[in-house]
């Protein structure tokens, strides 16, 4: 029997209270309340729906149970998130993944555990969601081709599902792998632009790292597939491509595992791909970066931003090296 996923999501999203999470459209209420609270001198007319919702609003950003990971950042819209994306599976342009959305089929969905740990199996995704926390973090998203953006995820550490399925001492990195079906393969995996799967992997201490995150959804509701429903991971130090889409395939390796673009472009994308503004990718600069839906563009910072929390794992690294 088919689980549909919606339910499941909706059973979950059931546990997580109004306040839990950024609702984008009181995001953008409370933006333009803001503004016209500049604009307009004290004493002066608010129009009654501004009036109406302050106390939705106040009680959304203040007593709701999120980490304050990312609070001071403005996410980017909805229609943002789900429109730009790279996700080659369902096509190669920006767009073509949104256009393209409905060929991904997530209801079913399982995910197999294996390789050294005490609990290898095949999971269902609910399976895989219980017994877990879910968590908004807005984090920076720094895709290797100069562009970001700023997502509010919906969530959990990695590290709390993976220690689950008891990791053994061999356990030296962890490897991800994309849904893939030889004999119904999904739009753009009918070329070999990648060699597919679409794989990818983690060092254990960074898999372990709290602000690694397997992801579930994206302002408080499921993810669109275009964004990798119904599971992804999002490493926010590094480049996007490391943030591995619709994950079907989990396993604990003793040795550094093939990762896809790597294997596709080695002297570009190698395997720790930490965001370094100091590195420049082969065929362009990574000072800088163009935030969508902006004129500007921004300087890149360190790890993406994420250096005192993350720098200690590559002591000893040469990081003028393109990693
Ligand atoms: N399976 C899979 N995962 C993937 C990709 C992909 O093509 N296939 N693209 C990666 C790249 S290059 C980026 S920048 C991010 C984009 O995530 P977003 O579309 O949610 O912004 O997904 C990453 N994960
Ligand atoms: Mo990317």
């Amino acid at each position: 029997m088919k689980k549909d996923n919606h339910l499941l999501f909706s059973k979950m999203s059931m546990k997580l209270t109004e306040n839990d999470v950024t609702d984008e459209r009181l995001f953008k209420q409370r933006r333009r309340f803001i503004k016209s609270s500049m604009a307009l001198s004290l004493g002066a007319y608010f129009p009654q729906w501004v009036i109406a919702s302050t106390a939705a609003l106040s009680a959304q950003f203040t007593n709701r149970k999120k980490t304050s990971i990312g609070a001071d950042l403005k996410p980017h819209s909805m229609e943002d998130i789900a429109r730009y994306n790279n996700f080659y599976e369902l096509g190669y342009d920006k767009e073509a993944p949104q256009r393209n959305a409905s060929a991904l089929k997530t209801d079913g969905w399982t995910v197999e555990i294996a390789g050294e740990c005490g609990k290898p199996g095949v999971y269902t995704l609910e399976d895989i969601l219980k017994f877990h926390t879910f968590e908004e973090r807005i984090y920076r998203f720094r895709c290797v081709e100069a562009w970001s953006m700023v997502v509010p995820w919906l969530g959990f550490s990695l590290g709390d599902l993976l220690k689950r399925f008891e990791p053994n001492s061999k356990a030296k990195y962890v490897a991800f792998e994309t849904i893939y079906d030889r004999k119904n393969p999904l739009p753009g995996q009918r070329r070999k632009i990648l060699d597919w799967p679409y794989r990818e992997g983690l060092r254990m201490d960074e898999a372990m790292h709290p602000l690694t995150m397997m992801v579930t959804g994206i302002y408080g509701k499921p993810l669109p597939n275009q964004n990798g429903a119904p599971l992804r991971l999002v490493v926010p130090w590094k480049y996007g491509f490391k943030s591995i889409k619709s994950i079907v395939r989990i396993r604990f390796t003793e040795t550094q595992p093939e990762t896809s673009w790597s294997l596709s472009a080695p002297s570009e994308y190698g395997f720790y791909s930490n965001v370094n503004p100091n590195v420049s990718h082969p065929r362009w600069s990574q000072r800088r970066e163009r935030v969508i839906g902006s004129l500007f563009k921004q300087k890149t910072l360190m790890f993406n931003g994420y250096a005192d929390a993350v720098a200690h794992l590559y002591q000893g690294m040469d990081l003028k090296k393109y990693y």
